[in-house]
Parts: C-alpha cells; structure tokens; sequence
C-alpha cells in the first residue's frame, strides 16, 4: 500500500515538474520575438498566418533565415549623410537587451555596406509610448519601434536593386538569442556609381 501511494505521488509530482517545465517553456516563447517590420521583410505576406516564422530566435543561423529574394521590393532612400529609420516589432513585455545591425547587399547577394553595427539599445519598447502593431498582425501581442542610422557620406551604390539585413543578437540569456530578416529593396534615391543623384 505504502509503494503504491508513494508511486502516486511521484508520478504526481513528475506531472506537476512537467507541466511548470511546459509552461516556463511557453512563457519564453512568448517572451522570445522581434523582427524589423518596415521596409517589410521577405514572407511578410504570411504575418497573420505564421508570425513565428518572422519574429522567432533563428538558432541555426541561416543567411536571411534561408529565405531566397522575392519579387516585391520596397522602395526606399538612402542618401549620403540623412538619417534612414527602419521600424521593428517587438513581443510585447520582451524585455531583451542586445546589439542591432544593418547591411546593404546588392541584388546579386554582396556586400554592398555595413550601415549599422553593434548597435545598442535597439529593439527596448518603454512602456510609455502607445503600443502599435505591424500591419497585418492580428494577434495583439507585439509593439513597433524603430532604429535609425545615419548613411554614411561614402556610401555608393552599384545596384540600386538590393536588400537589407536586419540582426539582433539579445544577450539577456546565455547563449544570447540570434534574430535576423531580409528585406527586398529599391534604392529609388541615393549616390550611385554610373547615375549621381543627391536627392
Ligand atoms: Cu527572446
């Protein structure tokens, strides 16, 4: 009789361990999100049906999460010396300290230039402004912010089709959680090699 009841009460408390181990799981899923959400990121069409695919820490580290250029590309400027903002969404109450970048490629996949780099403090949403979703999400779970960087004056274009690479690596836990997306460009504005035009 003893046995048994001390059997029972292992497996009970294995269900409990189970279950909290379950749910801490699921609590850092939630809390485990971001990704740059303007110019929008290649598979943006599927926000609303697999928001995970854009926002999740990517542990394998595929070149723009494996996923290939598309044909929509969103036109944008980058002229030497202005500032250029791009915006981020992030999980709602993630609370991830880390460092941002940003790179230019040109259509053919080189690297055209490194626009931002280790930049930190990217990515914090403060609790005073008003939390806007990214267009097309429904889920009511995630916040827009943004990340600005001053183009360089040297910065010339060979291609005026490219993208951008947007990372994040959050060092709040160890080994730091590692984000990135990609995002189909035309720079319609900017100094090129064959066409100079500064505005
Ligand atoms: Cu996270």
């Amino acid at each position: 009789m003893k046995t048994s009841s001390t059997s029972t009460s292992t497996i009970t408390s294995m269900s409990i361990k189970f279950i909290l181990f379950t749910l801490v799981a699921l609590i850092s899923i939630v809390f485990s999100h971001g990704f740059m959400s303007y110019p929008p990121p290649r598979m943006y069409s599927d926000i609303n049906i697999a928001i995970d695919n854009l926002r999740s820490p990517d542990s394998s580290r595929l070149f723009c999460r494996g996923i290939t250029q598309g044909e929509e590309r969103t036109s944008i400027k980058l002229n030497p010396g202005s500032e250029f903002t791009v915006t981020l969404s992030i999980s709602n109450g993630a609370e991830h300290q880390g460092y941002c970048g940003l790179e230019l490629y040109d259509s053919l996949g080189n690297l055209e230039f490194v626009l931002a780099q280790n930049l930190y403090g990217c990515g914090i949403i403060d609790d005073s402004i008003e939390c806007v979703e990214p267009p097309g999400l429904i889920t009511g779970d995630m916040c827009t912010t943004s990340m600005t960087i001053t183009v360089p004056e040297n910065l010339v274009l060979s291609d005026s089709n490219g993208f951008l690479r947007w990372t994040w690596v959050a060092t709040h836990v160890d080994p730091p959680e590692y984000y990135e997306v990609c995002s189909d460009v035309k720079i319609v504005s900017g100094k090129c090699t064959t066409t100079v035009k500064t505005k």
